[in-house]
């Protein structure tokens, strides 16, 4: 789609309205951090836009998408909560005619991550944990990391999420794993 407006109806179609508001924050803030880290700024915003277009679409719907794309037994065997994200990264290339493969792949890890992550995949993982509507807690002292480091912001915030989980007793899915690693082993 080539038309911005156009394209804004597309994505406020699929979702309810405060799904519709973080998703205009995720972009904001994405265009925020490409800015100050370097990373394509209108990317960021296309993908922040994107990223969440299938968030609200039924449990079969995406399972069915999935499938028919061969994605890995461990993904559909797993966690609903992040089929989304690799919804999402088929859906915008076939239904909006997205082709770049770093908004396709910021889209596709932005619930996960991976180790190894592209700049532009960070950024917009980050501005995921740090848009404005965003309230829980320890997001300030994110936000405040991602003003000069997105590293350790990412880090910090892939962590609190995996102690989320496993408060809640839930699985944490390897990539999950593999990209907070990835992270803090960096460091050194
Ligand atoms: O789509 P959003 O709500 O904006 O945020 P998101 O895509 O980062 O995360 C969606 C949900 O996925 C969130 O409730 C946490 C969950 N999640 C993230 N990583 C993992 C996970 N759930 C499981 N079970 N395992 C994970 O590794
Ligand atoms: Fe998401
Ligand atoms: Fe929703
Ligand atoms: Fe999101």
């Amino acid at each position: 789609l080539d038309n911005r407006e156009e394209l804004l109806v597309r994505v406020r179609q699929q979702m309810h309205e405060k799904r519709y508001k973080h998703t205009l924050g995720v972009a904001a803030s994405a265009r925020e951090l490409a800015v100050r880290f370097g990373a394509d700024p209108d990317k960021a915003e296309l993908a922040g836009l994107l990223h969440d277009y299938c968030k609200c679409w039924p449990v079969e719907k995406m399972f069915e998408i999935l499938v028919r794309h061969d994605m890995p037994t461990e993904l559909l065997e797993g966690e609903k909560e992040l089929w989304h994200a690799f919804a999402a990264a088929i859906v915008i290339q076939t239904d909006l005619g997205v082709t770049d493969a770093d908004i396709l792949q910021a889209v596709r890890y932005h619930t996960t991550g991976r180790a190894g992550m592209s700049l532009l995949e960070k950024v917009v993982c980050v501005a995921d944990y740090i848009e404005p509507n965003r309230v829980y807690p320890g997001v300030d002292f994110i936000r405040a990391k991602a003003m000069h480091d997105l590293d350790a912001a990412l880090a910090l915030a892939l962590g609190g999420t995996i102690q989320f989980l496993i408060e809640k007793q839930k699985t944490v899915f390897p990539l999950t794993l593999t990209a907070y690693n990835d992270l803090v082993s960096r460091k050194g």
